[in-house]
């Protein structure tokens, strides 16, 4: 030991070495974390995260950093892919819970809450490959609806003390119709039907739980009729008693050059109609396209952050609105990676966090919208 100094001093530079070994530099935010914001007015600020495949974006979970921070800034978590059916069922018989498992082993270590993604993700391309083919035998009708009814016990039944809000079906609605999406499924068994079962079985599995409708309709231009289709559909849960509880927006939001693109007053109607029919509301799978604007780094991730300072204002300003999530809080995991990309090739900027773990100026709009929320009602 070196005689000048004192045992604490030596412990506390040991401390300070083998810390620097083994993290990356985590620059969380000083001051309240968004969870802590989020609190403040009643509701919970959390993010996805995913077990990924090696060798893709997505794997989150595997970095230490990334799950440091989600430690540091979020109350809840959300599993990017590992309660899909295409992950939790190899086969029609064979259910697979591993990857969750580690999620939520996490979770509860870290003492965050977990919500449910998603019980029927009612889209042909998001359902599992042997679906397609499956053999639906001579009443094929009951055969389906034991299935999904089948499912949703079993899953959502396995988490009934961890998991107390679902995102029970996820985009039913066609984007460029408004109409209700055909899927394997719906060759024996009427799509509003099946989503209505959908919500009986979860409700009867959680009495209690929170059971949302999720989707991706946006105030941006082109999603008219992806808006009024969610609109006759929440309108059809009311009519015909289906419990749901809440519409999640997902809110995969896209900025443009030279202004604001976006349609604030049909937006604004759109969540009166959805709050007036007595919906509440949650921001589930927050992220930022940021595609229509230019290379320079500060120009872009200002024009990020203004643009979702707008969007969150006027979503935080319903004192409906719930927990807000984002779809990930650091670039290089976002899915986003792995779209089109954009016209100059650079990464997008569409997370809170850059690559580096450093906070975008995006973390400060966030945070701004958390506090100046209204209290959630
Ligand atoms: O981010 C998810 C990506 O890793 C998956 O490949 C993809 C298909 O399962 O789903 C992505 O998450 C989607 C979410 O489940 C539903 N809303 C849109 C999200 C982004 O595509």
């Amino acid at each position: 030991m070196n005689p000048h100094l004192t045992r604490r001093q030596v412990l506390t530079r040991a401390l300070a070495v083998s810390a620097a070994a083994s993290l990356p530099a985590l620059a969380t935010a000083p001051g309240p974390s968004l969870n802590d914001l989020a609190q403040a007015k009643g509701r919970r600020f959390g993010s996805t995260v995913g077990t990924g495949k090696p060798g893709t974006l997505t794997g989150s979970f595997a970095d230490v950093a990334y799950r440091d921070l989600l430690v540091a800034e979020c109350g809840l978590l959300v599993p990017e892919n590992e309660l899909k059916w295409g992950a939790l069922r190899p086969s029609a018989d064979v259910y697979n819970f591993e990857a969750a498992e580690r999620l939520l082993a996490f979770a509860k270590e870290k003492g965050l809450a977990f919500r449910g993604h998603t019980l029927l993700w009612h889209h042909p391309r998001w359902l599992p490959a042997w679906l397609d083919k499956h053999d639906f035998g001579a009443k094929p009708a009951q055969a389906v609806e034991k299935m999904i009814a089948d499912h949703i016990a079993m899953v959502a039944g396995s988490y009934k003390d961890r998991i107390t809000s679902w995102d029970v079906v996820n985009e039913a609605v066609d984007a460029d119709t408004g109409g209700l999406r055909d899927t394997p499924f719906t060759r024996h068994v009427p799509a509003e039907r099946i989503l209505d079962l959908s919500f009986h079985k979860a409700r009867e599995v959680l009495p209690q739980g929170q059971l949302i409708y999720n989707d991706y309709m946006s105030w941006e231009p082109g999603h008219e009729k992806h808006r009024d289709g969610v609109l006759r559909l929440l309108e059809g849960f009311r009519k015909r008693g289906t419990p749901v509880d809440a519409l999640g927006v997902q809110s995969h939001i896209m900025v443009v050059e030279g202004g604001p693109k976006y349609d604030e007053a049909a937006w604004r109607r759109f969540l009166d109609e959805v709050v007036g029919m007595g919906y509440g509301l949650l921001i589930t799978e927050f992220d930022v396209n940021d595609k229509g604007l230019p290379t320079d780094i500060a120009l872009r991730d200002k024009g990020v952050a203004d643009y979702s300072r707008a969007y969150l204002d006027l979503m935080l300003s319903y004192k409906q609105m719930g927990d807000v999530l984002v779809w990930g809080m650091v670039d290089k995991f976002s899915w986003l990676q792995g779209l089109t990309p954009r016209a100059d090739k650079q990464p997008f900027r569409c997370c809170p966090y850059g690559s580096d773990f450093q906070p975008h100026p995006l973390r400060d709009a966030i945070a701004g919208a958390l506090k100046g929320a209204v209290a959630k009602g």
